[in-house]
């Protein structure tokens, strides 16, 4: 079986963990959201590559959720001795070896997709990994401060400014122009099932819906989606700040509509949520009501099955 998921980060790396268990001889290719990216130090960060990569082999922090077990931080203690910043974005050192070995491939020529395959060589995290695109593309959110309107780096307005401030408008610089990663769109339509883990609706699975190609893609295969939002929350992250954004109400339902029964088949809503799976916005889509929180290995491999199986009778 072939199975194609569309990822952020730790939602989708913790979601990811669940499927290889609840499927484990699926062909599994991730196609990882790189809007997040930010050069920082003159070196290329990936938080989702690195999120789903680390997790599934073995390394990730795991209270966290984002970076490495057992980091130090000399690297930082000493760019702050030389007043260089960023100081609101952590990178350990062990963190900072890969995004030099990154850096040092792409300035050698070698395209995104190409340095993702050398680095999960060292993982072996068991599933292929590809980032949306080889091309440059980074959420910007437009917001309006003291410092006055100006679009601002994702990172920024979700790291150092916690989301708080309102955003205006959400958009993934440079996703007009950009063309899918070798591979991509043959995984998509080479896929029995497309899946949505629990990541942001916005600037993660929608990010890599913008890039031209996936969205239409993705359409045609029979698609199920997990609902990042619980008993009108996120589970983790502020996607509520995101869907704000745009417009769509923080709820299973509405993010299940804001998808659409032109795009996704079947949607997994938890039983908090069960008042709202007859509601009208989600006609068209199959919708199932089970425990959505992924509190162990067992329970999130559940979820995995389910949407695994509710793919099946749709197809
Ligand atoms: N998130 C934070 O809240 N603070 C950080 O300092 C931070 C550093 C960081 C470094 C590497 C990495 O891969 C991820 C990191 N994250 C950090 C997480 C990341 O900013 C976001 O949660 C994701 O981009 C959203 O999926």
């Amino acid at each position: 079986m072939r199975i194609t998921v569309l990822a952020g980060g730790v939602g989708a790396a913790r979601f990811l963990r669940g499927l290889k268990a609840a499927a484990p001889d699926a062909e599994i290719t991730v196609i990882g959201n790189t809007g997040d990216d930010i050069t920082l130090f003159g070196l290329r960060v990936c938080p989702d590559l690195d999120t789903v990569m680390y997790t599934l082999g073995g390394g990730i922090n795991e209270d966290q959720g984002w970076g490495r077990a057992g980091e130090t931080f000399a690297i930082r203690d000493e760019l702050a001795g030389y007043g260089a910043g960023p100081d609101w974005f952590t990178l350990g050192d062990r963190d900072f070896a890969t995004h030099i070995a990154r850096s040092q491939l792409l300035a050698g020529g070698h395209p995104l997709s190409a340095v993702t395959e050398i680095l999960c060589r060292r993982w072996q995290p068991g599933i292929r990994l590809l980032p949306m695109s080889d091309d440059q593309i980074e959420t910007h959110v437009l917001i309006d401060d003291g410092d006055g309107r100006r679009y601002v780096h994702f990172q920024e307005w979700w790291v150092r400014m916690h989301a708080q401030v309102p955003a205006a408008a959400i958009v993934p610089a440079g996703a007009a122009d950009a063309r899918p990663a070798p591979g991509v769109l043959d995984a998509i339509t080479g896929a029995d099932v497309v899946l949505f883990p629990p990541s942001n609706p916005v600037v993660s699975i929608g990010t890599i819906l913008a890039v031209p190609g996936i969205r239409e893609a993705v359409a045609a295969r029979t698609v199920v989606g997990v609902s990042p939002i619980i008993g009108g929350a996120p589970v983790r992250g502020m996607a509520d700040a995101c869907l704000t954004a745009i417009g769509v109400p923080t709820s299973a339902a509405a993010v299940g509509a804001h998808y659409g029964a032109g795009l996704i088949d079947g949607w997994l809503m938890d039983n908090e949520d069960k008042a709202a799976a007859a509601d009208t916005a989600l006609t068209g889509i199959e919708v199932r009501i089970m425990p959505l929180y992924m509190h162990d290995l067992a329970a999130t491999a559940d979820i995995a099955r389910a949407a695994l199986d509710l793919a099946a009778g749709l197809t």
